[in-house]
């Protein structure tokens, strides 16, 4: 490091001490290619406010639960959460109800420059032209990858029902990584990864994840069928977590709303408040049960692995038939189906891994299914399967979804009466027995208002810890400032700790959310920059920057490093396509810079040690200025390179 001249001093481009002194002429003009820089982000490094790694806590002054997180402390939970038809998903901090971060998935962001470089567009898909084949999503569910029947920090696994897609998401770095479109469905709405292998218990992680399709649609849906609705079919999907193929579908009578999986990876199953297989809403209303639809993995992978399965339409996914007709008997069914509650909307599996519960938007209950018996059934000692249900207790109106506390209990949104219910498990199952004296109710909170789905914090793990309760509601009025017609959604923290429910907070979210998971901080271990050599395109060192050329294709291979980009003039012509490649070669952790082309609508960021490309064309001739449009440093805004476009 050259020492800070007076001169450096007085031009304001250096102070005389310590850490500031980083800030010399030499240091904010020079690109070293040697890695070393030292932008803002240097201050952290340097005796700066390093954020101390305490944990929230978050205790009231009683030594309760509380949402207060001090500053510089840090949240106790990562809340992973879907963004609805904002097409994202997204990351808060509990119990502070901080804002972290938002994942583009199936939408386009140009913070980050999603659905813009070239290597977010080979993930999201496009057509021929290059253009993105889809530029919307409708996200609902985001569940993570399981180990021992807990998170295991690898992945997040989130749906898109309007396109039938399903994306993954890197836990490490929090960027989407693949996303796959499920043959032969619509409505794909529940989604859930198992959590051991059925048949080899020593593969106690995720390698599946399944799929329910909502909507009935002609199969395959090539036109046939338009007038008749009967013919149409729902199919349950199963993909391969690692490669994130299709491995098989199985073919249902009903439809599919939400997702569960057991712990011991023999059951996957979904609600369906379709088994009318209506095409109208009276007629998706008129039976008296609905069912919640349980699948046997290994029977069906076993026929699959037979050969005994078809196609459907220009398909390769193995299709077998799980409706009750082609399966007569329990000891071969690859299905059972259990009578459930009116319009079920949520399965949800006890931590325990023994029951799951489904509920019923137009019945007041909740229906426990217990899953031994469920396996029972299909070993042919059940005689009906509707014998498999354990409870139902009334709770409430409109309960959608259910969320368990891991000492018994179970917390169920009620939408109708906008409420939390908290019923106990146990004394459920009492009551149904006959135990009249059993009390099933132990606690109701209101919440403002219509909750959609309500998580607990590790709920869907068997470390359920029974601190916090996250009430989604679908309306909040008048909780925050109005910002026009359009609302703010509430989320509501609960302290679920005591035997009465408390209502820490609120906190708001951008429409519109459906469903989250409550993650202990110590269970996600994230990079801190990238790894240069994981970019196979990667400008690695000064002699690689560079311009080519063949034909009208023109090939930028650009660096940066606070402050500079590696080359000061780019010369193109009018009429070329060009490709410009941008590697990042600073190492501090969040030394992000930008790259903005103005009229060409380039806008994306590279973080250290990473590398993306755009193309783009050149249709007029003129001086354009690459921007660096993330604030990376004290001369960030003099971070630019020129792009003459020759005519
Ligand atoms: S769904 Cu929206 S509140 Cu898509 Cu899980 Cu129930
Ligand atoms: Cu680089 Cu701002
Ligand atoms: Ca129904």
């Amino acid at each position: 490091m050259d020492k800070v001249t007076q001169q450096q001093i007085e031009d304001g481009l250096a102070q005389p001490a310590t850490r500031r002194s980083f800030l010399g002429k030499s240091a904010l003009l020079g690109l070293t290619g040697a890695g070393v820089s030292f932008g803002l982000a240097a201050c952290k490094e340097n005796g700066g406010a390093a954020a101390p790694a305490a944990s929230a806590s978050a205790k009231a002054a009683g030594g309760e639960l509380g949402h207060e997180v001090q500053p510089g402390q840090l949240d106790d939970y990562y809340h992973f959460s879907s963004g609805g038809h904002s097409g994202e998903a997204r990351i808060l901090g509990l119990p502070s109800g901080r804002t972290l971060r938002r994942i583009p998935v199936f939408n386009i962001d140009p913070m980050v420059g999603w659905g813009i470089t070239n290597e977010s567009k080979a993930i999201m898909g496009t057509k021929a032209d290059g253009s993105l084949k889809y530029t919307t999503g409708d996200t609902h569910h985001v569940h993570g990858s399981y180990k021992d029947g807990i998170y295991d920090g690898r992945w997040l696994f989130i749906n898109d029902k309007m396109h039938g897609r399903l994306a993954r998401i890197r836990m490490d770095t929090m960027e989407c990584d693949k996303i796959i479109e499920l043959p032969n469905i619509q409505g794909f709405h529940g989604i859930f990864p198992d959590k051991c292998d059925p048949v080899d218990p020593k593969i106690n992680y995720t390698t599946r994840v399944f799929c329910g399709a909502e909507f009935h649609i002609p199969l395959p849906n090539d036109g046939r069928d338009l007038g008749d609705p009967s013919k149409w079919g729902c199919l349950f999907t199963c993909v391969d977590a690692a490669s994130m193929e299709v491995r098989w579908q199985v073919r249902v009578d009903g439809n599919m709303d939400l997702v569960a999986t057991s712990y011991d990876g023999k059951l996957a199953a979904s609600n369906q408040y379709n088994v009318e297989n209506g095409a109208d809403l009276a007629s998706m209303m008129s039976a008296e049960r609905d069912a919640c639809v349980f699948f046997d993995v290994a029977r069906i992978e076993a026929l699959v692995k037979a050969g005994k399965f078809t196609t459907i339409g220009g398909s390769k996914v193995p299709v077998v038939d799980g409706r009750k007709a082609a399966n007569p008997d329990a000891k071969t069914a690859v299905t059972c189906y259990v009578p459930v509650g009116k319009n079920p909307h949520g399965v949800n599996a006890s931590p325990d891994g023994k029951y799951f519960v489904c509920s019923g938007k137009l019945s007041p209950t909740a229906t426990v299914i217990e899953l031994a018996l469920v396996q029972k059934w299909f070993a042919g000692e059940l005689k009906d399967a509707r014998d498999a249900v354990v409870a139902e207790p009334e709770i409430g109106l409109g309960p959608l979804h259910t969320a368990f506390d891991g000492k018994g209990n179970a917390y169920t949104t009620l939408f109708l009466d906008s409420q939390i219910v908290k019923w106990n498990v146990d004394k459920a199952i009492a009551h149904f027995k006959g135990d009249k004296t059993a009390k099933v109710v132990m606690d109701r909170i209101d919440v403002h208002y219509q909750p959609g789905h309500g998580y607990s914090s590790m709920g869907e793990t068997k470390e359920a810890d029974g601190k916090y309760y996250n009430s989604g509601n679908k309306f909040s009025k008048d909780r925050f400032l109005p910002v026009g017609p359009l609302h703010s959604e509430t989320e509501q923290l609960i302290n679920i700790s005591g035997e009465k429910m408390k209502l820490i907070s609120d906190h708001t979210a951008y429409p519109e959310p459906h469903d989250g998971i409550m993650v202990r901080r110590d269970l996600v271990k994230t990079r801190q920059i990238y790894h240069m050599d994981d970019f196979a395109n990667a400008v690695k060192t000064p002699a690689d920057s560079r311009v080519e050329r063949k034909g009208n294709k023109v090939s930028i291979f650009l660096m940066s490093q606070a402050p500079n980009y590696s080359m000061p003039i780019i010369k193109v012509k009018k009429g070329d396509e060009v490709t410009l490649t941008l590697t990042n070669h600073d190492k501090v952790e969040d030394l992000t810079h930008g790259c903005a082309i103005p009229t060409h609508n380039v806008n994306f960021i590279v973080n250290p040690q990473e590398t993306k490309s755009v193309t783009f064309k050149t249709d007029k001739p003129g001086a354009y200025w690459i921007y660096c449009t993330h604030f990376c440093h004290a001369l960030h805004l003099e971070m630019r390179s020129r792009l003459l476009v020759e005519g």
